[in-house]
């Protein structure tokens, strides 16, 4: 019985996710979940990197609690932030959270000294103005001494790695997502390196997801009273774990990775750099097994997300599940949001920015818990057949259907209305996505399974997949035509 162990560290909660081969089916158990509370000092937002460390131990030590004897473990989170390490081995500053606005205008600026086709050309990766390359531009012109002290740069899953095993390395799935990794050189862009004046001897060698990274480090063994086990690296970005668990049965299929964030697009072989990409934002970050995933950035439950905040701060504190109950029972097509607005990006009284969108775009705007939630939650839909569409165009190919992963598949009325507006059928699971895509590329790595493909086949032989077949068509397609042109995307 091969016993790996998972952390996922989504932007929203993290946990540790046991896994077992058991008469080849996997069985997954949850040790651990934690919340990942980023932490606002003065104007700067931060990860709790140190108290994310703490939990991997918790995670650790409720494995040894339970008796379980671990084979391997690996670490996944969400992509673009990173930390450095000092001349002393020590962690330098707090990492910063990619929604501070540190970044502001700093995409613009860069592109003044160097021109956004050049980076597309080089990096192939989409623009979103917190993308690891803004950041570290920030930083520059505020001249942060985060840079002066900086030895080597790591992003957040592979500083996590080091603390646990004391080797240095940076892993290709993330490494992809900082827009300064070249895929067609296979290497960290020397060029963009250059231009931004950032020293090469930060970034060390890449390993590819399934490399062995190191072992648990004789301190933490001994802090925690446990064996050392290998550490691996796998798709070590959240999305390529997602992806890399989509039980899909052909080599061309969409998904929807749907958590904080939703990620939608296709896998491909090679990154697909030409100027109708370029134009329409779509990325290629590294996948597993030599693949590329062809996706776009969409908000996400994000926006719902941070209306509960507000509303909790208000003193009126609903669970996911009531708010889908209560969006369930507002009126249809009442008001409509593009969730990819900018002002949706940073936290903060989202409700209030919502109504400020309908009203500059001439709707009423919405007035109870559950219209707020149904504006969200149709938006998304309709937003989902936007970027769905936009996907077979330049993939220049024809889905069936599209897979949902990731916790956002709990809300069932999500994927109806997904499959209501893309008019297609959603296979939903498994919501531990990002965790089992963790979990199956240690199997591969071992040897236990021959390649992602017959992970991949497991998988779907081991989760329930729910099936939403589409319904009311004409409504959607009117609430589409309308939402196109109330949020500026009709052509
Ligand atoms: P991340 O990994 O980015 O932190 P998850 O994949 O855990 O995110 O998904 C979190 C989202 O899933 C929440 O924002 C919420 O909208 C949705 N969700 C979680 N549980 C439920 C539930 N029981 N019912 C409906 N939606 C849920
Ligand atoms: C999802 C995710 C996404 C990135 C964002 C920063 O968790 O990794 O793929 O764009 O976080």
């Amino acid at each position: 019985m091969s016993n790996v162990l998972a952390f996922d560290l989504g932007a929203s909660s993290g946990r540790a996710l046991l896994g077992r081969l058991v008469g080849g089916k996997i069985e997954v158990e949850e040790l651990h979940r934690f919340p990942n509370d980023p932490v606002q000092v003065g104007d700067r937002l931060h990860w709790d990197i140190l108290r994310l460390y703490h939990e991997i131990k918790q995670g650790l030590l409720k494995a040894k609690h339970h008796g379980i004897e671990l084979q391997s473990m690996a670490i996944d989170s969400w992509a673009v932030d990173f930390g450095f390490i000092g001349k002393n081995g020590e962690l330098v500053g707090n990492p910063y959270h990619y929604r501070d606005r540190h970044t502001d205008g700093a995409m613009e600026s860069l592109f003044a000294e160097i021109p956004p086709s050049v980076i597309f050309a080089r990096t192939g990766i989409q623009f979103l103005p917190f993308n690891t390359i803004y950041q570290l531009y920030a930083l520059k012109q505020a001249k942060s001494p985060l840079l002066n002290e900086g030895n080597r740069f790591l992003m957040i899953p592979d500083l996590l790695r080091y603390f646990l095993t004391g080797q240095i390395h940076n892993e290709f799935t993330n490494a992809t997502t900082t827009q300064l990794y070249n895929p067609i050189e296979k290497s960290w862009d020397a060029e963009l390196l250059r231009m931004l004046e950032l020293p090469k001897s930060w970034f060390g060698d890449v390993l590819q997801p399934g490399a062995k990274a190191g072992n648990l480090q004789a301190s933490v063994c001994e802090e925690l009273g446990i064996g050392s086990i290998p550490v691996y690296a796998v798709a070590e970005h959240d999305t390529g774990s997602a992806v890399a668990a989509v039980p899909a049965t052909e080599g061309s299929f969409a998904y929807l990775s749907c958590g904080t964030w939703s990620l939608m697009g296709t896998e491909v072989d090679k990154p697909v750099l030409h100027d109708l990409a370029q134009k329409l934002n779509f990325t290629n970050e590294g996948g597993v097994a030599d693949t590329y995933r062809l996706l776009k950035n969409i908000m996400g439950l994000w926006v719902l997300q941070e209306c509960r905040r507000e509303w909790d701060r208000e003193g009126k504190s609903y669970s996911f599940p009531e708010l889908v109950q209560m969006a369930g029972a507002a009126k249809p097509f009442a008001s409509f949001i593009d969730p990819d607005d900018s002002e949706f990006l940073p936290p903060g009284d989202m409700p209030s920015r919502i109504a400020d969108y309908c009203r500059k775009t001439g709707q009423e705007p919405p007035k109870t818990v559950g219209e707020f939630v149904r504006c969200i939650l149709e938006s998304l839909a309709l937003k989902y057949r936007y970027v769905f569409e936009l996907t077979e165009r330049l993939s220049v190919q024809r889905f069936n259907g599209l897979h949902m992963v990731g916790g956002g598949i709990q809300n069932e009325l999500l994927c109806q209305w997904t499959a209501n507006a893309i008019g297609k059928p959603v296979l939903a699971g498994p919501s531990e996505g990002s965790a089992i895509g963790n979990l199956a590329v240690q199997w591969i790595a071992q040897g236990e399974f021959a390649d992602i493909w017959e992970a991949r086949r497991v998988i779907r032989e081991s989760f329930p997949i729910k099936i939403y077949e589409p319904e009311e068509r004409d409504d959607w397609g009117r609430a589409y035509d309308r939402f196109r042109i109330l949020t500026g995307l009709a052509e």
